[in-house]
Parts: structure tokens; C-alpha cells; sequence
């Protein structure tokens, strides 16, 4: 065959030549661009062509080869823009999905507290998690050898300096109130506050409390049990009773531990009341006249109540929570059962 003719196939041939495929590609550069490709022969063969033939037969072999080029690089491209589409810019690829958070269950009980509480006048303060030892002990008349301001139950922010500590309830805040307001005072103080406690289903080194509030002229005792039993039947249902034992806080005289009926048996007993119809949810009492006039506040003039609950034995009760390690753990599953208009 003429050179010439040999030409013409291979241009018909890079024409024709099948590029779609990783394969037909790989096979098509060895074939024209490869170390043993066939335009090497028509190079040898350009020997033997007359003179006055050799440049334009020449510069034929040179625009097939530039041809069999531009088609490889071209059909790469190609090949390299679709892998990189795909990875990166499939349009038609579904969004992935954004998973919506949900309020955490505390935080639906500490609200539904606040708005309850609310209701009837109190207003939120909140005070610092870090305290000194006069607004978290001794303004709140803990004696200076009271086991609470113990190592083995306080966080101090130094070891030899106890000074500084985490908080131990947020009471704290309420002698800042009353350091900084004059009676009449009705506030709540929800919080996070800290215990040196191994942490366990039942305890943890830290926990959320609303402590309560409540300084004017003539407050009694009364007015501390109707509010509470209205905060129980706004919390656990109307049909709610409250019982009230007595107890004892450094803070508080006289001081009473609070119970509920049982919203879970109506009283009838169960394994969360423990058989008892009750179930123990807060604790309270007469502000101590010692710590209202720590706080600047005259206790001939003024009484007051307060009183304290935790917010996971609240929530324990309302969603039957069994392990307080779920609330902080932040697994997406247990927090999205808790839906609440709060
Ligand atoms: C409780 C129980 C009883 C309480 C006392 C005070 C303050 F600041 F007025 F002295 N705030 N909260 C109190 C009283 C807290 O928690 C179980």
C-alpha cells in the first residue's frame, strides 16, 4: 500500500476510533501515541518517498499525529470532568438530610417552671456559677465546720484557697437579690450548681435546681404551702396533693421536706413511689431571720419562704427518666422524645 493511502486509513481510522471507555482509550493512545505506536512505521517509510514529496507527505504524518493527540487529550478531559461531576456537582443528587436539634428535656422542664411560677408573680434571676463563699455558705448560715463546705462535696476552684467554689445551689443568687433589692422580693432562680459526687445513674457532679423565693410583710407559712401545692397541680395535675414533713436546712426555720401523690399510681402504690403513694420533690421552709439580715434585710420587718428542687427528679418523674447519665450525653435520640410548647 502507498504511503499515502496508509494515511488516509489511519486519518479515518483516529476518526473512527472508539474513545468512550477507560479501555478503548488506553488501547487507542498505545496504538497512535504510545512508545511503539504505528506513525513511528510511517516516519521509517518517509525515507523512501520522492524529494519533492517528502515535506507535504511529511507534514501529513505530522497533522495525523497532532490529530490522534488533540483526540486523546480531548476525550480525557472529558472523562476527567464527568468523574469530577460526579463526585463533587451532582445536581441531582438529594440534599442531605439536616437533622433539626430539639429543645433538651431540662430545659422544657425548667420553662414549664418558670412559666408556672410566673403566673403568680415571680420573676427569673440568675448569678454566677463560680461563687464566693460568703454568697454560696455563709450569708445562707452554714456554720464554718458545716460538712457541705467539705472537699469531699464542693468543687473549689483552688485547693488550699476555698474561697472560690463551683456553686452549690443557686441560692447563691437569691442572696444577691437580696443583698441588691428591697422586699417586696418574688423571685425563681433556675441553674446549674455542683457536687463533688461520683458520677453514677443516680448522682452526677452536676445537676439543675429552681430555688424559690418569696420576702414581704407578713409572709407565713400558709402562704408557703398554698403556693406549693399550686406549683404541684399546675406540674403533675389537678388531682395532686402535697404532704409536708418536717426537716432541716442551715438556710430555713422551720424547714419541710415536700412530697406528692404519686402521679404515676394515683397513690395506690408502685415501684416509682416505692409503695408509699408519695414521692418526694422539693424542699423548703421560713427563710432564716440570720440569713435575712445577712443580706441587709430587716427580719422584725420582713419574713419570707423559700424553697429548692432539682429539675432532673422533676423530669425523672414527669418522663420517667432511670438514668441521670442520659442528660448529658446528648444522644439526638433520647433528646427528640421530650416535644413541649415550652
Ligand atoms: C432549699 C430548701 C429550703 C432556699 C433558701 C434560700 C435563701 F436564699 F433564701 F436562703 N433559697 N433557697 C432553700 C430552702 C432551698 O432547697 C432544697
Amino acid at each position: 500500500m502507498e504511503i499515502k493511502e496508509k494515511i488516509e486509513d489511519y486519518n479515518s481510522s483516529i476518526d473512527a476510533a472508539d474513545v468512550s471507555s477507560e479501555e478503548a482509550l488506553e488501547a487507542f493512545r498505545i496504538q497512535f501515541l504510545g512508545s511503539k505506536n504505528v506513525l513511528k512505521d510511517l516516519y521509517k517509510e518517509l525515507r523512501n518517498v520522492p524529494n519533492e514529496e517528502k515535506k507535504d507527505v511529511g507534514q501529513a504524518i505530522n497533522a495525523l499525529k497532532k490529530k490522534a493527540e488533540e483526540k486523546f487529550e480531548s476525550a480525557k478531559k472529558e472523562k476527567d470532568n464527568k468523574a469530577g461531576t460526579k463526585k463533587k456537582f451532582d445536581l441531582t443528587r438529594p440534599a442531605e438530610r439536616v437533622e433539626l436539634g430539639a429543645r433538651h428535656p431540662l430545659a422544657v422542664i425548667r420553662n414549664e417552671i418558670i412559666e408556672i411560677f410566673s403566673r403568680i408573680g415571680f420573676s427569673v434571676s440568675e448569678g454566677p456559677e463560680i461563687e464566693d463563699d460568703w454568697h454560696n455558705f455563709s450569708a445562707l448560715n452554714f456554720p464554718p465546720e458545716h460538712p457541705a463546705r467539705d472537699m469531699q462535696d464542693t468543687f473549689f476552684i483552688e485547693k488550699n484557697d476555698h474561697e472560690m467554689a463551683l456553686r452549690t445551689h443557686t441560692s447563691s443568687v437569691q442572696v444577691r437579690v437580696m443583698e441588691s433589692e428591697d422586699p417586696p422580693i418574688r423571685t425563681i432562680s433556675p441553674g446549674r450548681v455542683y457536687r463533688n459526687e461520683a458520677i453514677s445513674a443516680r448522682a452526677h457532679c452536676f445537676f439543675h435546681q429552681v430555688e424559690g423565693l418569696y420576702i414581704d410583710k407578713d409572709v407565713s407559712f400558709a402562704d408557703l404551702k398554698q403556693t406549693l401545692l399550686y406549683f404541684a397541680r399546675e406540674m403533675f395535675g389537678e388531682k395532686t396533693e402535697i404532704r409536708l414533713r418536717p426537716s432541716y436546712f442551715p438556710f430555713t426555720e422551720p424547714s419541710a421536706e415536700v412530697d406528692v401523690s404519686c402521679s404515676i399510681c394515683q397513690g395506690e402504690g408502685c415501684n416509682v413511689c416505692k409503695y408509699t403513694g408519695w414521692l418526694e420533690i422539693l424542699g423548703c421552709g421560713m427563710v432564716d431571720p440570720n440569713v435575712l439580715e445577712a443580706s441587709g434585710i430587716d427580719s422584725k420587718v420582713y419574713s419570707g419562704f423559700a424553697f429548692g428542687m432539682g429539675i432532673e427528679r422533676i423530669a425523672q418523674l414527669k418522663y420517667r427518666v432511670n438514668d441521670l447519665r442520659k442528660y448529658s450525653e446528648n444522644d439526638i435520640r433520647f433528646l427528640k422524645q421530650f416535644k413541649s410548647a415550652y
